[in-house]
């Protein structure tokens, strides 16, 4: 048996049992996709997106690549984590003193991840090329974003849940200013969020063809009793180009730079309609896990084919024992 550890619990967590006679580590949900295209006037696809309870309810910070294809961000809530009602108009930010900040060209793939009572969001923004923000919130209405934390070019990032021995830590995946064709996880160090380093190579992509291109990092890591659950994205390169599929490793809990245990199959590759066919066919793209500490519910967002956000579940006992008998 394996735990979550953070105790929480959450018990409206959007959930549906495993159909009978399924084998596999995730199973998806069966009213899949949970984000259609054109969830608001301005959004034409909405994918790439983090939720997490707010209130009792839930609220997201949803990537919304707009009528002329440029991605921006939004508020969205919903009262079961399924249906949701994005805002109208797209997050804007101000520093660290309240002055208004002039908007980026675009901004993408958001998590969000609750710190003690504040929620951080890390997203690709653009300095000069892509690279990670940060910013923080209490509300979701006033959204404070930190001075430039990295530099580019980086697309991919995600905090900690928690501060570790003092420390914030954010795993990530440098880039080039392209459609990448490397990509591997490291870990940085900060104390306050602005300043980071220490950085370490945490994992690479792999042999197996379904990450051998690039992996990143997906949702905020999970607090397990075996260490930390991380899913990732993988990436294959095909003669039709990349397919990205969804992957797992296990952190060491005593040095969350080793990885203990690496799945080298992939969980969940892009098979139903809405991943194999949209604006980026076979793409799927996780960004966001919801946790019950009790039950061990895990529901899973990702994105799909960069048209839809779609919704999976597992527990934890069947992903880190799934994880443990198929590591490499
Ligand atoms: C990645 C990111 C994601 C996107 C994926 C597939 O590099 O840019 O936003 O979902 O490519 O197009």
């Amino acid at each position: 048996m394996s735990k979550i550890l953070d105790g929480r619990e959450l018990k409206n967590i959007p959930w549906e049992d495993c159909p009978q006679g399924f084998t596999g580590p995730i199973w998806r949900y069966s009213q899949n996709p949970v984000i259609k295209r054109h969830p608001n006037s301005e959004i034409s696809r909405s994918f790439n997106s983090a939720i997490v309870p707010y209130k009792g309810e839930f609220i997201g910070v949803f990537r919304g690549d707009n009528l002329d294809d440029i991605p921006h961000l939004y508020v969205g809530h919903s009262k079961d984590g399924i249906n949701f009602q994005i805002e109208d108009k797209k997050i804007s930010f101000v520093d660290e003193k309240g002055n208004p900040l002039p908007d980026t060209m675009y901004q993408y793939d958001p998590r969000v991840i609750e710190i003690e009572g504040e929620y951080y969001i890390v997203w690709c923004d653009e300095l000069c090329g892509p690279t990670i923000s940060i910013a923080k919130t209490k509300d979701f209405v006033k959204f404070v974003k930190f001075d430039n934390p990295f530099l580019p070019y980086n697309r991919n990032g995600v905090l900690f849940p928690k501060k570790i021995n003092g420390k914030y830590y954010m795993l990530s995946r440098p880039s080039d200013s392209g459609h990448t064709a490397f990509g591997d996880i490291f870990l940085s160090e900060s104390n306050d969020l602005t300043y980071w380093g220490r950085h370490k190579v945490v994992a690479q992509k792999g042999y197996e063809w379904w990450c051998a291109l690039k992996i990143g990092a997906g949702p905020a890591p999970i607090e397990t009793d075996e260490g930390w659950l991380v899913f990732i994205h993988g990436v294959n390169r095909t003669c039709n180009g990349y397919v990205y599929s969804i992957g797992a490793l296990i952190l060491d809990k005593d040095d969350i730079s080793k990885v203990k245990y690496r799945c080298k199959n992939f969980l969940l590759t892009p098979e139903t309609d809405y991943e194999t066919n949209g604006f980026v066919p076979n793409v799927i793209f996780p960004t966001c896990a919801l946790t019950d500490a009790p039950s061990g519910r895990i529901a899973l967002y990702y994105g799909s084919a960069d048209t839809y956000v779609g919704l999976a579940f597992t527990t934890i006992d069947r992903i880190v024992d799934y994880i443990k008998k198929n590591s490499r």
